[in-house]
């Protein structure tokens, strides 16, 4: 057991920060011995969670520590035993399309599906609503790709008092938190704006994956195979991928 390290402090200040409303177990390996392993874990209280002393070698503890994650698990809405928890086979992963306004969300939609689902127009603010769509790849693999609203600043949208904006928006969240994956759509001209990150923060806050779109690209002028590189070497981009 190396101890309390400053990289152990990191991890748990970021998990207060980013994850406190959800549920977080601290299991301290390396604990063989039941009895001494208490007073090893002791010292891990100081990262403000209650340390489990576990051994992944001799299985010490381990028992606790499935407990705790089942008694949690169970906690969540509409989950009444373990036997819920089976990989549903039938579920079908879900990809979320956010950003601004006016980004192209619907265009990838479409081009995605082939086929013209949603409306597109130049007129920001054309998708008011979540719309999802199921897409068969070749292989037979199924996606559901939900196309939303464009999310703009909070700002902006309280000024603009439009409950139809603001419910929007809150479905554009709550797309992202149904989601398995989110594509986070940027537009190629456009700087990356403060508005971007805040969305990118929120996908981070949910735990989601995330691909960052680069659309429009074809509005980049003297587009050559180094252009690609020089996007992704940008100060600012840099900053939004870091
Ligand atoms: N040049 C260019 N224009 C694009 C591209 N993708 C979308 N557009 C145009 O951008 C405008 C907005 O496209 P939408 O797909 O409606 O954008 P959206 O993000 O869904 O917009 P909202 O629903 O209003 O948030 C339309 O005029 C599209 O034709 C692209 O790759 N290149
Ligand atoms: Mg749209």
């Amino acid at each position: 057991m190396a101890g309390l390290v400053a990289a152990d402090i990191e991890i748990a200040d970021w998990l207060r920060r980013n994850f406190s409303h959800k549920c977080i177990i601290l299991a301290v390996n390396k604990c063989e011995s039941p009895r001494k392993g208490q007073m090893q874990a002791l010292e891990f209280w100081s990262l403000g969670f209650t340390p489990l002393p576990i051994s992944a070698i001799t299985g010490t503890g381990t028992g606790e520590l499935l407990d705790m994650v089942c008694s949690e698990l169970k906690k969540f809405e509409g989950l009444e035993g373990l036997d819920d928890v089976e990989e549903d086979e039938n579920r079908v992963p879900a990809i979320s399309i956010v950003g601004r306004p006016n980004v192209g969300k619907s265009s990838i939609l479409n081009a995605l599906v082939g086929e013209d689902r949603t409306i597109v127009s130049p007129v920001s603010g054309t998708t008011r609503d979540a719309i999802d769509t199921e897409l068969t790849t070749v292989d037979g693999q199924k996606y559901k790709l939900i196309d939303t609203a464009g999310i703009r600043r909070r700002a902006a949208v309280a000024s603009a008092g439009s409950t139809t904006e603001t419910l929007s928006v809150k479905r554009a969240f709550s797309a992202i938190r149904r989601s398995d994956v989110v594509a986070l759509v940027i537009e190629a001209m456009a700087c990356v704006s403060e508005q971007d990150y805040k969305i990118a923060e929120r996908i981070e806050k949910e735990g989601k994956a995330c691909v960052i779109v680069v659309n429009k690209w074809d509005t980049i002028p003297n587009k050559n195979n180094e252009s690609t590189t020089h996007y992704e070497q940008d100060d600012y981009f840099c900053c939004f991928f870091g």
